[in-house]
């Protein structure tokens, strides 16, 4: 295991010792405490390619929201991608508090220079997509996420709760969708059925890589910020999801699949490392898109920001004049 500390300040060596103590203690570490630089940039660069990926996974939803169905159907899928939108802005919320800039946060995805979860770099093909992004994708993210509501850093654990609330009421969603086309006709089937066979390995690959192959598991498990390895947490989910795609009426695209009775678990076969690799290094279906549509909204957006900072620059100049 790594060691917890990895630097002490020589003029207060007893900073360090309270860090390791609150954290072996189950509490939080706060904005106003001292911390390592490098429990700091771990959780910058944590949180900020998670928020990331919140405002850039409104995009596949975001393009069904003309073409959903039914008034309802519309009224769900916007409301999910606003909350999304929250999401994001709770989580560069709690990157703020430890010292980086909003702008340059974004600055750095829209110009690769930061990452953003996989998943949100395939396309959505048909309307079911909506339904298994929502049952397969929200839930390896609540399997993912649940766990760092008990991260070490008070701010991030506090904006998980309310998120995982959230996505719950996501995969639900999702579920329920795709059981009202499963109760369809043949062809409404064929469609999830269709979504389920694309969505099911970038889901696995959402955990991120194999334990062996993930640099960063043992210092953040050490630091209490993860709380289970990539592994663990991806276990947790195949085991979760193939009862509900029984009795959903689909069947998940891994021929290796199967009940170990020995260990009380499903066994699966091993997802494309070449691809997830592929895709995190920006090579995906839909990476360069993903990206544009992110800078070229920002950009639009630059005279909101100019306005916002006008008021604001005013307000002041007035709070003095009184
Ligand atoms: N995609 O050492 P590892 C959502 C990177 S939002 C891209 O295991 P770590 C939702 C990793 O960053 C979903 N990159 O890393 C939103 C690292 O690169 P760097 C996002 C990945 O951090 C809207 C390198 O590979 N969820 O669910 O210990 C609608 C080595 O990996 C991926 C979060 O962000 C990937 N899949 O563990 C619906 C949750 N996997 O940074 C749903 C919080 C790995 O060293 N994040 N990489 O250059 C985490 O729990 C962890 O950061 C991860 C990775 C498990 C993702």
């Amino acid at each position: 295991m790594v060691p917890v500390q990895t630097e002490v300040p020589a003029e207060a060596p007893e900073l360090a010792e309270r860090f390791e103590a609150v954290v072996a203690a189950e509490q939080r570490i706060e904005p106003r405490d001292w911390m390592p630089e490098a429990y700091r940039a771990t959780l910058i660069r944590q949180i900020a390619q998670h928020a990331h990926s919140e405002i850039i996974g409104m995009q596949p939803e975001g393009n069904w929201l003309t073409r959903a169905p039914s008034l309802r159907r519309k009224a769900i899928l916007l409301a999910k991608a606003q909350d999304e939108a929250g999401h994001g802005l709770y989580l560069y919320a709690a990157a703020e508090t430890l010292g980086v800039d909003r702008g340059d946060l974004t600055e750095r995805l829209i110009s690769g220079r930061q990452k953003y979860s996989s998943i949100f770099n395939y396309p959505t093909l048909n309307y079911a997509d909506v339904g298994v992004i929502g049952w397969l994708v929200d839930g390896a993210a609540i399997c993912n996420q649940v766990p760092l509501c008990r991260c070490s850093y008070g701010p991030y654990a506090r904006a998980m709760v309310r998120i995982c609330k959230e996505e719950s009421f996501h995969q639900r969603q999702g579920y329920e969708l795709l059981m009202t086309l499963m109760r369809g006709t043949e062809a409404q089937r064929r469609m999830v059925q269709d979504a389920v066979d694309r969505w099911w390995w970038p889901s696995l690959m959402m955990f991120g890589p194999s334990d062996g192959d993930s640099p960063n598991t043992a210092r953040s498990m050490a630091w209490r910020i993860k709380r289970h390895t990539n592994d663990e947490l991806r276990q947790r989910f195949v085991d979760m999801t193939v009862p509900q795609a029984e009795h959903l009426g689909v069947t998940l695209p891994d021929p290796e699949l199967r009940w170990n009775e020995e260990r009380g678990g499903w066994d699966f076969g091993e997802p494309d490392w070449t691809e997830l690799q592929q895709v995190i290094k920006g090579n995906g279906p839909c990476n360069e898109q993903r990206v544009s549509v992110r800078k070229a909204a920002h950009e639009n957006g630059a005279w909101v920001r100019e306005a916002a900072a006008e008021y604001a620059r005013k307000q002041k100049e007035r709070e003095h004049d009184v």
